[in-house]
């Protein structure tokens, strides 16, 4: 597959978590729509409330089935508004979707609900996860019987709110040559529902073995992802305002993670995020761009392209096509 591919040529679709269950991609977005906010940066444009999910057997053609809506806001007891992304987990049977919703004090938390099948529909929680905060839940099976989840992003992810796991006064944000604010991982409790321990910092070390500097242009901004190519870590990322998806190559799922360079330049839009996953044999990044909509930020269209690894391990750099 030499060029992108759009999935879902008839909606907006933002954010894709993919993975493979039962032999099937599946693939759960956020669902962008046109809601008349105006763009901030406070991401009150991103006014979200539901998510749909969908599946797909054949990639290299791009075809994608709608399985419809899987939860919507008005069901989640502890909601307020803003459905911004998910992903999707399986263990004993049971799905178990994370998602990032504010609650009714406009405040971001990761909430989980629970399905028999991938396709849904996800019964939401009565509550938040417990310490949960910020955004972007991403959960790694490790394979082992442990499960982690990455989460954290900045601005209207109001990652710059915390220290320590625990909300601050007001926001900080470190000076230019100051370590960057990191995204969090925990390792989930054995049902699923909650953190099994405190939220630990995703350290990225750069070239130098030092920690990657709040003003660098490569410095973890959201979208979370963690996937394994031989062994290794790979924890990717999106770095907002500069707009690339880069990663980092670790031992262990905590890290710390030494920065290996970009994945996918600049898209048309404000964000960009992805997802990594391997599917019959061919690794893939599925991501999404404002291109259908005309450049409209908050109006996102998923899409997937091939990913390809040197022999050192190492991703090739796609180009996005934004600036
Ligand atoms: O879709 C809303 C937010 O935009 C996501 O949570 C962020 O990662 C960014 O893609």
């Amino acid at each position: 597959m030499k060029t992108p591919k759009y999935l879902v040529p008839n909606d907006f679709m933002a954010d894709p978590s993919a993975h493979v269950f039962n032999g099937k991609l599946f693939i759960y977005p956020s669902h962008d729509w046109e809601s008349g906010i105006e763009e901030n940066d406070n991401g009150d444009h991103f006014d979200m409330k539901d998510y749909h999910v969908f599946s797909m057997e054949d990639v290299e053609n791009g075809v994608a089935v709608d399985h419809g809506i899987i939860l919507d806001v008005k069901g989640i007891p502890w909601s307020g508004r803003q459905l911004w992304d998910s992903d999707v987990a399986f263990k004993n049977g049971k799905y178990y979707l994370y998602f990032s919703l504010k609650d009714k004090n406009d405040v971001f938390h990761i909430g989980v609900a629970v399905s028999d099948k991938p396709e849904g529909p996800f019964i939401p929680q009565p509550d938040p996860m417990r310490g949960s905060y910020s955004i972007d839940p991403s959960v790694l099976d490790d394979g082992d019987g442990n499960f982690y989840m990455y989460f954290g992003g900045l601005w209207g992810g109001q990652l710059q709110r915390y220290r320590n796991n625990k909300a601050l006064e007001c926001a900080i944000f470190p000076a230019d040559n100051a370590p960057a604010i990191p995204s969090r991982v925990v390792r989930l409790s054995d049902d699923m529902l909650q953190f099994a321990e405190e939220p630990r910092e995703v350290i990225i070390l750069g070239e130098d073995g030092e920690p990657i500097t709040a003003g660098d242009k490569y410095r973890f901004f959201e979208a979370s992802w963690m996937h394994k190519y031989n062994g290794k870590y790979y924890f990717s990322y999106s770095t907002g305002d500069t707009h690339f998806l880069c990663y980092a190559v670790g031992d262990n799922p905590y890290g710390p993670f030494t920065f290996q360079g970009v994945i996918l330049t600049p898209v048309v839009g404000w964000t960009t995020h992805h997802s990594i996953v391997e599917y019959k044999g061919k690794w893939y990044l599925f991501h999404h761009d404002s291109v259908p909509s005309g450049g409209k930020t908050w109006l996102r269209s998923m899409k997937v392209i091939e990913l390809e690894y040197d022999e050192n391990g190492k991703i090739k750099t796609i180009e996005g096509g934004g600036e």
